[in-house]
């Protein structure tokens, strides 16, 4: 194992990626940059992936982890979506681009019968459950609600069904997951999608090999839209 002393000087690049969506996205990006992840993370319990590049290998991490693990420089550059680089912060981060890949938006539900405008209007102090604090919290001081939030790690679509909150704040794709639990989606956020980040000190060191990578996720996410989804 060579991670713990993997540091910028050194000449392989390490990518984090999360399992699931933004990894599938992110196969025919790596493709474009000439890169093959000759591993599947769904079948292998590896958590370092290898490609067809030596030089290049893969971490899975949870999508939460990626920003942490670039910002230290564990690994050299990731894929992580807005939502959780704003929980994160960016600090140590270049987010060169808008990769348009794992598309969703960040909203408001609410359970089928809670009258939200109304609470909104008459200044109630609403009970939000998220994963989502940082976002939730700029989002609810701008509009002047008051909100008491409650910190959840998955699952949000639970809280309003046995009381836990009056209303969450989570990522939706589809629509899906709220209707199967009769809420409703009564305000967008923002819209959300990854973004390719890099460790700003590997940038620099590595420039050579990294700016080739990153102007090939560029031209091949560049006719990638998110905007059917939203
Ligand atoms: O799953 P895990 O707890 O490990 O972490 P995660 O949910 O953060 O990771 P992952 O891999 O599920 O999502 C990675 C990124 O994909 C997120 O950070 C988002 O930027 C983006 N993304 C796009 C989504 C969705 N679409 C999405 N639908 N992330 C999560 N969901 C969830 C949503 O919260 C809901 O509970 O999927 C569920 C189904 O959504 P519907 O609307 O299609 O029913
Ligand atoms: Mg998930």
């Amino acid at each position: 194992m060579t991670i713990a002393t993997q540091s910028p000087t050194e000449p392989g690049l390490i990518l984090a990626l999360s399992k699931g969506r933004i990894f599938e996205d992110t196969l025919p990006l790596l493709e474009a940059a000439g890169i093959t992840v000759t591993e599947n993370p769904e079948t292998s319990r590896k958590l370092i992936l290898a490609t067809n590049d030596p030089l290049v290998r893969v971490l899975i991490v949870r999508a939460t982890d990626v920003p942490t693990y670039v910002q230290y420089g564990a690994a050299d550059f990731g894929v992580a979506g807005k939502d959780v680089l704003l929980e994160h912060g960016g600090e140590g981060l270049y987010q060169p681009v808008d990769l348009n890949i794992a598309c969703c938006r960040m909203s408001v539900a609410v359970n089928a019968g809670f009258d939200y405008e109304t609470a909104v209007r008459q200044g109630a102090r609403l009970r939000v459950a998220t994963k989502f604090v940082h976002t939730a919290r700029e989002h609810f001081a701008s509009k002047g609600v008051h909100v008491d939030l409650i910190k959840l790690y998955g699952s949000m679509e639970l809280a309003p069904l046995v009381g836990l909150s009056d209303a969450i704040v989570d990522v939706v794709s589809t629509g899906g997951t709220l209707r199967a639990n009769n809420l409703v989606e009564v305000e967008k956020i923002m819209d959300i999608s990854s973004r390719l980040v890099v460790n700003q000190a590997a940038l620099k060191l590595k420039r050579e090999r990294l700016q080739p990578i990153i102007e090939a996720f560029e031209r091949a996410s560049r006719g990638a839209s998110c905007i059917n989804t939203k």
